[in-house]
């Protein structure tokens, strides 16, 4: 038992020692207010012992101290719990005090972690294994009992089989002028495939993780007292249930289509261009669409289901596997009007899910990023209700993806969960700001960039006279903001300033409701464009010679020299260049035949490209300067693998000397891209020169290379005359004085290349007469 500092008085005056002063009262600063909404804190607090000697010692220390921590109080030590200040009026009393511990909270705050994370490796413990069908049934009931005030469950209809399809769904009670009625509403569903079975323990995670944590973290508080969460793990139970009893790897619901063919791919179903590419009519498919869109009861169970919940706004459908974001469409590569603010929610959802175990979800639109697939849940949702809607494709297992280990369930429910969780705010967001969009990389110096902000209503409408851009210029100054109107419903057309040569343009877009409510794009930090002047100078397209030469003395192939042209395709080699089957390129032997006949043997066999400038026009400066090619590999690598290789280099002495800049040694066959910027892996001259060496060492194996489309594009401003500050520093000050003229002497009187303000590569009386013209213009 704990006397408190309370019950120390009472024993005292019980005792009849000094009855007539004490009173059982404390001062005010010995004790922490205790507030109705927040638990006491003991920050600071120390335990001290303290040994008194008299009565008068011990009723002394007894009304400073906040608390007394011994089970028998009387003459003697006793550890007592202080503030520093009160501690101090201790020791002023002549009492010698002793730490005991250095502070108070610091010890609760350790235990009531301990309890979190104790609870919630208990109740993650449901999370350990994969659950049947039934226990999933279980668990939506557990839920909803424990948290009657916050849950409720519901089915929205029967799978084909007669299985009630059922969900549930939460959000903090009704509050004054918030009830739960008006709370927009985000809908996480999953378990359209069945054998996917991490799908609908995510989903339910979201549901059991969000009801756990609602008491203690505000964060999920908030957001549960500002929206509905509506969770339905297994939209296909039959199939689920057939994974468990019979085919571990079934997909499709559990129709008997025809003689002994079962099964519609539910995620074909949904009649939003039903019918379309990536579904098939064929009843055996994987992706049988059915006879029509909606045939399905479970997808038109769902379908109802949303129709009667027209707060919904947001959508997930949990899938396995391969780590995707996926957003509309499905159906075909067009962007949809809101491309632009999917792109936005993408993006975070994929940061906040990379944030917990260091997993890359890879964000796009379904067509682009995972295949074609007409007739997907998201695209009905999106195209045919206004839902924004998307398709996590969740974590692979390590051999079949279909089946994840079991250890990595809770890790998998961690991560979704966070991207889940930002999904959830951004469904309470009163508008949805975003650009349609995707900002240029860079920006004209004189004409501005026209940008393109969407707003949209989501919880409250919008004003349309109050969606502002804030921008500033060259990083100086604060962000001014420009009122911006509306071309049309929603979109509110304007042109960024144009930055001077190689400076910033930062900006930010505030809108606001007609309510008054404000919301920022980006939500924190700010968006940029750069600009500079342009030019590329080199594009060897591969359509003509371009000064390129074939062999070297030393080079020992015996066949598959390169070539230029349209090579043929085998295993090994694409037909066609980058660009395509009927474009030309850079291979070693075009011919096709056998995949091992007209590659490469017996040794190496060179290419070079001619000689080219990586300097911009004379006077000026890179900023960026980007080469990019494309280039593939086909190998076998059997007998002599290491030893056949691909390799590609870069000089800038027109060849005398080369740097490499990558070297295959595995099959890549396809052509794929590289972007460098060059600066980082060699000195930009007037004499750079590019080199391709591919070698089979014997004959035995298969050696394919190619070139291709290969671009420098160079971003520029001109160079200023302030070249340094004259303290030798070499940061120049950021104004053009005599000491930058006295500097720049320097540098041409010792030849060095810093002073080579022609871009020709050598220091000559021309630089000093184009500096001086800069250092005249005052750049
Ligand atoms: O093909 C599908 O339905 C999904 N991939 S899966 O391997 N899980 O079958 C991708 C379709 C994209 N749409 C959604 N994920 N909703
Ligand atoms: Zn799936």
């Amino acid at each position: 038992m704990i006397f408190s500092k309370r019950s120390v008085a009472f024993l005292i005056s019980a005792a009849g020692v000094l009855a007539s002063s004490v009173t059982g009262q404390v001062r005010s600063d010995a004790v922490v207010q205790e507030r109705a909404d927040a638990r006491i804190r003991y920050d600071g607090h120390q335990v001290i012992r303290v040994t008194v000697t008299t009565q008068q010692e011990l009723l002394a220390v007894s009304r400073i101290a906040t608390d007394i921590w011994n089970c028998r109080i009387g003459i003697g030590p006793l550890d007592v719990q202080v503030t520093p200040a009160q501690r101090a009026a201790i020791e002023s009393m002549g009492l010698i005090t002793e730490l005991v511990v250095p502070d108070v909270q610091v010890l609760i705050d350790r235990e009531a972690a301990a309890i979190a994370q104790a609870r919630l490796a208990r109740d993650n413990a449901w999370f350990t294994t994969y659950k049947t069908l039934a226990e999933f049934n279980a668990f939506i009931d557990q839920l909803v009992a424990d948290n009657p005030s916050l849950a409720s469950s519901f089915t929205i209809g029967d799978s084909i089989q007669s299985r009630p399809i059922r969900g549930l769904r939460f959000s903090a009670p009704d509050m004054p002028g918030n009830p739960r009625s008006s709370r927009p509403a985000v809908f996480f569903q999953g378990g359209q495939h069945a054998r996917e079975w991490i799908n609908p323990a995510v989903t339910i995670y979201i549901a059991h993780n969000m009801l756990e944590r609602y008491p203690t973290d505000s964060r999920i508080r908030g957001l549960m007292e500002r929206a509905e969460i509506i969770v339905l793990p297994i939209l296909n139970p039959d199939g689920y249930e057939f994974s468990w009893t019979t085919t571990r790897l079934w997909r499709k619901n559990r129709r008997l289509v025809t003689g002994t063919t079962y099964g519609v791919d539910l995620n074909r179903n949904w009649d939003y261009q039903w019918g379309g590419q990536g579904s098939s009519g064929t009843p055996s498919d994987e992706t049988y669409r059915g006879t029509a869109g909606f045939s399905e009861p479970e997808t038109a169970a769902m379908r109802d289901f949303v129709i009667a919940n027209p707060r919904i706004r947001t959508h997930i459908d949990f899938h396995s596997y391969g780590q995707l974001i996926l957003s509309p469409f499905g159906y075909t590569a067009m962007l949809p009007p809101d491309g632009g603010l999917f792109d936005a929610i993408n993006g975070e959802m994929s940061v906040r899910i990379q944030s917990v175990h260091n997993r890359y979800y890879r964000p796009g639109p379904t067509y682009t990023n995972i295949y074609p697939a007409a007739g997907v849940v998201q695209d009905w949702l999106y195209g045919a209700r206004g839902i924004l809607s998307w398709g996590i494709e969740l974590r692979a297992g390590p051999s079949n993806g279909f089946i994840l280990p079991q250890e990595e369930i809770i890790p998998n429910c961690e991560e979704a969960f966070e991207g889940a969780i930002r999904l959830v705010e951004w469904t309470v967001q009163p508008l949805w700001v975003s650009l349609a969009n995707p900002l240029p990389l860079w920006a004209s110096t004189t004409s501005g960039t026209p940008i393109e902000v969407r707003v949209r209503d989501n919880v409250e409408p919008q004003d349309a006279a109050a969606v502002r851009v804030f921008s500033r210029v060259a990083g100086f100054g604060s962000f001014t903001p420009t009122t911006i109107s509306a071309s049309g419903q929603g979109v509110y057309p304007h042109v960024l300033p144009p930055p001077p040569c190689g400076n910033l343009t930062e900006f930010y877009i505030e809108a606001a409701s007609t309510a008054g409510s404000l919301v920022r794009f980006p939500s924190s930090g700010v968006l940029s464009i750069r600009s500079a002047e342009t030019v590329v100078p080199v594009n060897f397209d591969g359509e003509s010679n371009a000064g390129f030469v074939i062999g070297q003395p030393g080079d020992t192939a015996t066949a598959g020299v390169w070539q230029r042209g349209i090579s043929v395709g085998t295993n090994y080699q694409p037909a066609g260049g980058a660009t395509g089957s009927t474009s030309s390129s850079w291979a070693t032997g075009l011919a096709g035949g056998g995949s091992n006949a007209n590659d490469v043997d017996g040794g190496s066999t060179s290419l070079l490209s001619g000689v080219f400038s990586a300097l911009p026009p004379e006077g000026m400066k890179t900023i960026s300067g980007v080469l990019r090619y494309a280039r593939r590999f086909g190998t076998t690598g059997t007998a002599l693998t290491g030893l056949d290789t691909y390799v590609i280099s870069i000089s800038n002495d027109g060849g005398s000397t080369w740097q490499q800049i990558e070297m295959f040694q595995t099959n890549n066959p396809s052509w794929s891209f590289r972007s460098l910027e060059l600066a980082q892996i060699i000195r930009p001259t007037t004499q750079m020169r590019m080199r391709f060496v591919a070698t089979d060492v014997g004959v035995d194996s298969v050696t394919e290379a190619g070139v291709d489309d290969i671009t420098l594009t160079l971003r520029y401003c001109r160079r200023s005359a302030d070249v340094d500050d004259g303290s030798g520093t070499g940061v120049p000050d950021g104004g053009v004085t005599i000491e930058d003229l006295l500097y720049f002497l320097g540098m041409f009187d010792r030849g060095e290349i810093e002073a080579d303000y022609t871009n020709d590569d050598g220091v000559t009386i021309e630089d000093l007469l184009l500096y001086l013209q800069t250092f005249d213009d005052g750049y």
